[in-house]
């Protein structure tokens, strides 16, 4: 088999750049391990940028969007019993918008047939073939049988544990890596949110995020030491955390029901500072990871995908390798302001153990200035709705 464009991964990347490609006349076809289904079952981001829903409405997937999204003008940073609110759109003129990536997925896995999208599912064994010349081709197994694909140009969209960035040798790139000692323990309910915008909150207990996916589904997250296990945490046990957390105030809002999904997401700032090597090209998970504080990781993944369509197109429509070569600078100036912004809400909403009484008076200290400079809430809210492309 033959394409222009070997896409390898079915995820939000993947997706959105076989959609762009698709949409320019130009060939490209998706290679993913898992199934449909087992893609659609993951829990993961809430919150989109405009980069990432102007990328939708180019491509007219938007209906699911427009119907359900939940357009948002602010969010707060919890203090105890404090609530400071960062009014994004008075501070910026712009939204975010409430949207599951789970509904993100499904609406471009939907589109995909009718835009002549190939997707094959359950591709196993995937393997990345001279990726150095200008002839690269992808090796996978399909129901038992050995398949090729050959294109001009791979795109690694196969997310932080995936095969693409293995294939670059590793001394063609540096890697710089952040971990932390929680992970995110996170509940889907249908219960109605405990507050018509998201709330982040550091409490003497530690971390919580109050979500929402719709008016009567709701997402909410502590953090946990990395050794905990899920099966710890009763549904009770986790709404009692919660509502301890959140303060008297969002506590005593939250209505409990049983959870649809409850998941540990471990949280690390990681870099891989190599997104092209000859005719490969890494987006979203494949090259970075960011602790979820920031809601960048779906948003960084569309915005690499809307610089790399772009020089996919230009070279395929104008044999500009020019495009192509300038594709990982453009891309990485993006991904270091959103790690910077993703570890610094990081810390600023987290108790590390570490940390001493010196570093909370630090904590305190900046959530006072962010409650009273107007120039402070300006540059979150201007990280927190995207900076532009
Ligand atoms: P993805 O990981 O989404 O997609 C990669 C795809 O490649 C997958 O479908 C995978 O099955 C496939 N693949 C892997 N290996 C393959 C192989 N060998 N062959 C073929 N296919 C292969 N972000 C937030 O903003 N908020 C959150 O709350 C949040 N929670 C998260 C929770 C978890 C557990 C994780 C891992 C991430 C979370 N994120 C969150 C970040 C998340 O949104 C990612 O940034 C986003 O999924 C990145 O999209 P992709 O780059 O497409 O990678
Ligand atoms: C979510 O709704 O899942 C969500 C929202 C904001 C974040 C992380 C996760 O920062």
């Amino acid at each position: 088999m033959k394409t222009q464009v070997a896409i390898i991964g079915a995820g939000p990347s993947g997706l959105l750049l076989g959609h762009l490609l698709r949409q320019a006349g130009i060939d490209a076809m998706i290679l993913e391990r898992r199934s449909q289904d087992y893609v659609l079952s993951r829990i993961r981001a809430g919150v989109l940028e405009r980069t990432t829903t102007g990328l939708l409405d180019r491509l007219g997937i938007n209906q699911g969007l427009k119907r359900d999204g939940l357009p948002e003008d602010g969010f707060n940073l919890a203090d105890g019993e404090r609530l400071i609110r960062i009014d994004i759109a008075a501070l910026t003129g712009k939204q975010v918008v409430v949207y599951g990536q789970t509904e993100v997925t499904r609406d471009l896995m939907d589109a995909a047939p009718e835009r002549g999208l190939d997707i094959v599912y359950e591709a196993a064994d995937v393997a990345l073939r001279d990726i150095e010349s200008d002839a690269p081709w992808v090796s996978y197994v399909k129901e038992g049988k050995e398949h090729r694909l050959d294109a001009r140009l791979i795109a690694g969209c196969d997310g932080y544990h995936g095969p693409s960035r293995r294939a670059i040798p590793l001394g063609k790139a540096r890697e710089f890596e952040r971990q932390y000692p929680f992970g995110w323990l996170g509940i889907l309910a249908d219960v109605p949110p405990c507050h018509h915008e998201l709330i982040y909150a550091n409490s003497e207990r530690g971390f919580a995020l109050a979500s929402m996916r719709s008016p009567t589904r709701s997402r909410y997250y502590i953090d946990v030491p990395m050794t905990e296990k899920v099966e710890n945490w009763s549904d009770d046990r986790l709404w009692d955390e919660l509502a301890r957390r959140l303060g008297p105030e969002a506590g005593s809002r939250i209505t409990r029901g049983p959870a649809l999904e409850k998941s540990i997401a471990p949280l690390r700032s990681y870099v891989f500072d190599t997104m092209q090597h000859g005719s490969l090209f890494l987006a979203g998970d494949a090259a970075h990871i960011v602790p979820p504080t920031g809601a960048k990781g779906l948003n960084l993944a569309a915005s690499d995908v809307a610089y790399l369509s772009d020089a996919m197109i230009a070279f395929f429509t104008h044999c500009d390798s020019d495009a192509l070569a300038g594709y990982q600078a453009k891309a990485l100036a993006r991904v270091w302001k959103c790690e910077r912004f993703s570890w610094y809400l990081t810390k600023l909403m987290h108790r590390f153990p570490e940390d001493g009484p010196f570093e909370r008076e630090m904590q305190i200290a900046e959530l006072d200035y962010i409650a009273s400079s107007t120039a402070m809430r300006t540059a979150i809210a201007e990280n927190y709705v995207g900076l532009p492309l």
